[in-house]
């Protein structure tokens, strides 16, 4: 793609310094390109508590939006303390049962295994059939440095049960005014997970589109299949960030490998970096072209990602999960899961009682039953996330 690339993807040797010389040009021009878009500010609610009609047209027209000032100072110590706790308490290695310290890994009475892990600098999906073939190429790998650690987390399952700022987050007046406003009144859970990218070690993420279930629909539209809150505690830089195509929502399943090939190297033409200060939050359709690349600077990048849905995209919908199980989201299995916004809503009003809290309208008069305590943390929140959601 540019003259500073020739020599330094000569292969799999590529060395740190070779790989962020790759990235270089796109860098700074995808920069510029991101800066130039009229798609970032804080959230701005009306009168009647609705998102301001601009913010969400900006965010169909491009299918992002970033969000300026959502955490505080306080808000983002707690959230950081808390992933760095649960980092430091992963395995030191995928199967081993101690952390780095000696102690007993974290995850005892955990179901779904937290942590997902990755070689330094590696892409462990692209070009592979893994996740039903969703990233169809693979991205520049790169040498980590020789004391490079031989496996890093790349990935914490199930925010809301390990981290209880994290479930303070999920209550985010502002943030759930938004997601009212793009997914409707009743919009529903998905997942929750952390993006980690550890600076020279942090994996990609390589091209794809999320979503598996409603792309040949009849009713298939811009949003159907949701999107992502993406809240950042270290800054969300072109070199560690997500990329972007800007308005891929609207097209359809996208063919990335025709894409890429027109581009002349994965570095796709007319994306964009996600760039983002710590406390800031873009929302991402799920339905856009995006991905990260393997970390090569000196910069870590921790995102906190919370997934939202259409209700009537999901409810009684019966789909394919990643792993080739068939599942059916009935009106059961959706009631629970919600429960969790309840919860979370709650748990950030006994923390923070000078806010107005979020009226969830499924759950609107129905609040005494999900309070947030020592019952529904054992009942209530101990492995939700075995009730995630997958379109
Ligand atoms: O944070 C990343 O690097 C990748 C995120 C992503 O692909 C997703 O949330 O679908």
């Amino acid at each position: 793609m540019t003259s500073a690339t020739a020599t330094a993807e000569a292969g799999p040797s590529l060395t740190v310094a070779d790989h962020a010389r790759a990235m270089a040009d796109y860098m700074r021009e995808g920069t510029a390109r991101a800066y130039a878009l009229p798609n970032r500010g804080p959230i701005v609610l009306g009168p009647d508590g609705r998102l301001d009609p601009s913010i969400l047209e900006a965010y169909w027209t491009y299918g992002f939006y970033v969000f300026t000032g959502v955490v505080g100072a306080q808000e983002l110590a707690e959230l950081r303390a808390d992933v760095d706790r649960v980092i430091e308490g992963a395995p030191v290695a995928p199967d081993a049962t101690v952390d780095r310290h000696g102690r007993p890994a974290l995850g005892a009475g955990i179901v779904k295994p937290p942590y997902r892990w990755a070689k330094p600098l590696s892409d462990p999906l692209g070009g592979t059939d893994k996740n039903n073939g969703r990233h169809p190429v693979k991205m520049l790998e790169a040498r980590p440095a020789d004391d490079a650690p031989e496996w890093t987390v790349q990935l914490l399952d199930g925010n809301l049960h390990l981290m209880e700022s994290c479930l303070r987050l999920y209550g985010h007046p502002g943030l759930l005014a938004v997601a009212a406003a793009i997914n409707g009144e009743d919009f529903v859970p998905y997942n929750e997970v952390t993006f980690v990218k550890e600076p020279g070690l942090g994996p990609s993420v390589a091209w794809h589109q999320d979503g598996t279930t409603h792309w040949t629909s009849p009713d298939w539209d811009e949003g159907a299949h949701g999107f992502n809150f993406m809240t950042q505690l270290y800054p969300s830089t072109a070199a560690n960030c997500v990329w972007m195509l800007p308005g891929s929502h609207k097209l359809g399943k996208v063919d990335i490998k025709r894409l890429v090939a027109e581009s002349g190297s994965e570095r796709i033409a007319g994306a964009v970096p996600m760039l983002c200060e710590p406390g800031e939050t873009m929302v991402l359709n799920r339905q856009c072209v995006h991905g990260s690349f393997a970390n090569s600077s000196p910069d870590r990048r921790v995102t906190l990602n919370e997934g939202f849905f259409p209700r009537r995209r999901v409810l009684n919908v019966t789909t394919k999960k990643l792993n080739g199980d068939l599942v059916t989201y009935d009106e059961a299995h959706i009631a629970e899961r919600s429960r969790l916004i309840q919860l979370g809503i709650d748990a950030r009003r006994q923390r923070f009682p000078d806010e107005t809290p979020f009226v969830y309208k499924p759950l609107a008069g129905r609040e005494n039953e999900n309070r947030w305590s020592d019952d529904t943390r054992a009942r209530l929140l101990a492995n939700y996330n075995l009730r995630d959601m997958f379109i």
